[in-house]
């Protein structure tokens, strides 16, 4: 299987976050990307790939335009406000504030384009989770153009990120821009499946009210786990799109019996959907030792969800979310592709 990887993606290298009241070391660091590129280099996995640039097109054919300029915009106006290094909102428009008129001041706007405190914005943030998109998009390609798997070692990830804000250490929704771009050459349908630890509501959000494309998504619940506010059983989906969204949340210590159960489930509604091409939001924290969750998959259980996941038979294209054990990631992405290709 063939990895896309552009160097441009560790660009985006955060010092801090926030979290546990505490401005912490950051978790989602170049050295994860570092980590998979070395274990995938030493087990011959396949050929490592740049990426091409795809431009803004794709992007904003998931993202808001006005979202896509905010990006573009913060860091000459954060330096214009007197300030560098990392940037966290502090102050959000929920219920009973108002989205518009937009914000002049930058404080206003991180807050109007994000929904956590806890997803360092820097200099060259969007410069990395464009290259990480591209990445997303060239493997979405290779695909498309007969390949029967890809990966696309995306960071920063995409699957917290929505049409219009970021949050959850994601920019831009990698797996929703590849799916969309697989649509419009010429899928008629898109199964996405999200196995990281935590819900992909940015992805959930963005295809909620569409029946081309379906979303599920196996995680901690979110009534114990971030993101809280999206992800639970009841979530359907909306308009064209009722029944085209699958949650499957469960309790936090979940071992591969729990978990493989849920997987099972999503394979059975993937079957039934019958799309013409699936995308894994590979996240890789459902692992025992990841240090931000709390799920209990070993090492050998991502190697039995790469091979569960070739019994769907379709052309798959894998995008890395997230998991922060950095010296398991590598090992834990190489099982479930070697796995899939075994499989
Ligand atoms: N005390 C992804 O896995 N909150 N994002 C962590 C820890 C944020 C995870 C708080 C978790 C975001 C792509
Ligand atoms: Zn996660």
């Amino acid at each position: 299987m063939k990895t896309v990887f552009s160097p441009g993606q560790l660009a985006h290298d955060p010092k801090h976050e926030i979290s546990d009241g505490e401005l912490r070391p950051a978790v989602e660091i170049p050295a994860r990307a570092e980590m998979v590129r070395a274990r995938i280099l030493e087990t011959e996995l396949g050929e490592v790939l740049t990426p091409e640039d795809f431009g803004r097109g794709p992007l904003a054919r998931v993202h808001d335009g006005d979202y896509l300029d905010f990006l573009d915009s913060f860091w000459t106006r954060w330096t214009n406000a007197g300030r560098g290094g990392e940037a966290f909102p502090f102050v959000w428009p929920v219920r009973g504030l108002s989205l518009e008129p937009k914000p002049d001041h930058i404080d206003g706007l991180l807050g109007r384009y994000s929904f956590d405190a806890g997803t360092p914005l820097g200099q060259y943030s969007f410069a990395a989770a464009r290259a990480s998109a591209n990445s997303a998009l060239t493997a979405a390609r290779l695909v498309a153009g007969g390949e029967r798997s890809a990966f696309a070692l995306c960071r920063p990830p995409g699957h917290h990120a929505a049409a219009g804000y970021y949050g959850g250490y994601c920019f831009l929704n990698n797996a929703a821009i590849a799916g969309q771009w697989l649509r419009d050459a010429g899928a008629e349908r898109v199964a996405i499946l999200d196995v990281d630890y935590h819900h992909g509501n940015g992805t959930q959000s963005i295809f909620y009210e569409r029946s081309d494309v379906l979303f599920l998504s196996i995680h901690a619940d979110p009534r114990e786990e971030y993101p809280y506010f999206l992800g639970h059983a009841g979530e359907t989906g909306a308009a064209a799109g009722e029944g085209y969204n699958a949650n499957y949340p469960l309790a936090l210590g979940a071992d591969w019996e729990t978990w493989s159960n849920a997987l099972a489930a999503a394979m059975a509604r993937i079957r039934d959907f019958a799309p013409d091409t699936l995308v894994i939001s590979l996240g890789l924290d459902a692992y025992e030792k990841d240090p931000i969750s709390r799920f209990r998959l070993a090492s050998e259980d991502f190697t039995r969800m790469g091979a569960a996941l070739a019994g769907l038979g379709l052309p798959t294209v894998f995008v890395m979310e997230g998991g922060y054990a950095v010296e398991a990631l590598g090992v834990n992405c190489v099982n479930t592709l070697a796995g899939f290709e075994g499989g």
